[in-house]
């Protein structure tokens, strides 16, 4: 029998891995789109075959966590055997700006699709892509057991989808589990995250089309791994046979001047050189360290990283040289848009 399964989220980062992912293992993936004036499935559309074609396997159908209605009748209608919520308004300092629309898309979405679940009656399991950022304040090491003490409206909205999951999972016994992931990057990272801020900006700046790249605090600690490996770690999540909650990182923790050293490095430049500040980059409240604890997934799901942020650095540098040799102006100015704002 093929096996099912919806991804919210499916446009994004870790949804395009995710689905090629589920594909390679046989699935038939459906995802769930926003209707946008202008394309956003560029991550996913080396996937796509036309719905006519008898091969077809990926399906993609319009919706939004703010509609609950039809997520009912999504569910009802698909009926899949997993279900990965990876949709959210993920980022954190635009989390500041937006707080409400965070609230409702990040937290509220979460509930809306659980109680779809519910209300469709099908039988399914569900993974919730839960955050190294509801650790917020905790020094590190953290893992499954450490307190939260969010510093975000995005991360008290993911605490919030947190609990309630664990609450579905208690109160009505579905298979719903949090995967807490740490910050994983890759080429096809959203542009205005630091990592993928960097790397593009270091071929902009080797190919002499940027000299200056502005950024907030550069002393903040992260630990990068590589999202096409932590995907693997998602639908491992859902495989074993009791519904429990996983850490997945590296362990290992690396500064953001670190990642910038690196990357400038690599191509040949000195990231001082560059680099200026600008306060519009920092959060209110930051985040100043997670280092995660992945002893639980390594052992319970044979989880575990096997690139660390150097070499991510190196992997994401050399693709967005290799993107800019191979793009027009088109894509300077989508650098110049990406550095307007966050
Ligand atoms: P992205 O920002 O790349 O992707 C977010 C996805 O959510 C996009 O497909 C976006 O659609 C979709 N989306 C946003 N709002 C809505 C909405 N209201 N209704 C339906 N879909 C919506 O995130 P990542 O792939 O990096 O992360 C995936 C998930 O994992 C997110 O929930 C994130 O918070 C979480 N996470 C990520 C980590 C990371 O390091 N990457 C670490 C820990 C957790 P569109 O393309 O139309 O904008
Ligand atoms: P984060 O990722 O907040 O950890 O959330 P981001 O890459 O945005 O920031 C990491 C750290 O870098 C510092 N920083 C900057 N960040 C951005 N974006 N732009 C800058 O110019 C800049 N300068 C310094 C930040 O202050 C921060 O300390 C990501 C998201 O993917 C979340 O959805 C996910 O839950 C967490 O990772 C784990």
């Amino acid at each position: 029998m093929t096996k099912r399964a919806l991804i919210t989220g499916i446009t994004g980062q870790d949804g395009s891995y995710l689905a090629e992912l589920l594909l390679r293992k046989g699935y038939e993936v459906h995802g769930l789109i926003r209707r946008a004036s202008t394309f956003n499935t560029a991550r996913i559309d080396h996937l796509y075959v036309d719905a006519h074609d008898p091969t077809a396997k990926l399906f993609l159908h319009y919706g939004d966590l703010s509609d609950g209605a039809r997520l009912v009748t999504l569910l009802a209608k698909i009926n899949p055997d997993e279900v990965y919520n990876l949709a959210a308004q993920s980022h954190v300092r635009v989390s500041f700006d937006e707080p409400e629309h965070t609230a409702d898309t990040t937290g509220v979405g979460t509930v809306r699709l659980l109680e779809a679940v519910r209300m469709s009656g099908i039988k399914t399991r569900f993974y919730q892509a839960s955050t190294s950022e509801m650790f917020g304040a905790t020094p590190p090491p953290q893992g499954e057991d450490t307190p939260f003490y969010p510093r975000s409206p995005y991360g008290a909205a993911k605490v919030y989808s947190y609990w309630i999951t664990k609450n579905y999972r208690e109160a009505y016994g579905m298979f719903a589990v949090n995967g807490i992931l740490f910050n994983h990057e890759s080429p096809r990272r959203g542009e205005t995250f630091v990592t993928r801020k960097i790397t593009r900006a270091v071929a902009a700046i080797k190919a002499g089309k940027q000299n200056d790249l502005y950024m907030g605090n550069l002393d903040a600690v992260r630990d990068w791994g590589y999202a096409a490996e932590y995907v693997e770690g998602m639908w491992r999540m859902l495989q074993v046979d009791e519904p429990e909650d996983f850490v997945l990182a590296t362990g290992v923790g690396f500064t953001v001047k670190d990642f910038l050293d690196e990357s400038f490095t690599h191509a040949g430049l000195h990231w001082e050189d560059h680099v200026k500040f600008d306060e519009r980059y920092l959060r209110p409240t930051e985040v100043d360290a997670l280092i995660g604890d992945p002893s639980k997934a390594n052992a319970k799901l044979g989880w575990k990283t096997t690139v660390e942020a150097p070499e991510l650095a190196r992997i994401m540098v050399d693709a967005d040289i290799k993107a800019l040799e191979h793009s027009g102006s088109h894509w300077v100015d989508s650098i110049d848009l990406a550095s307007w704002n966050h």
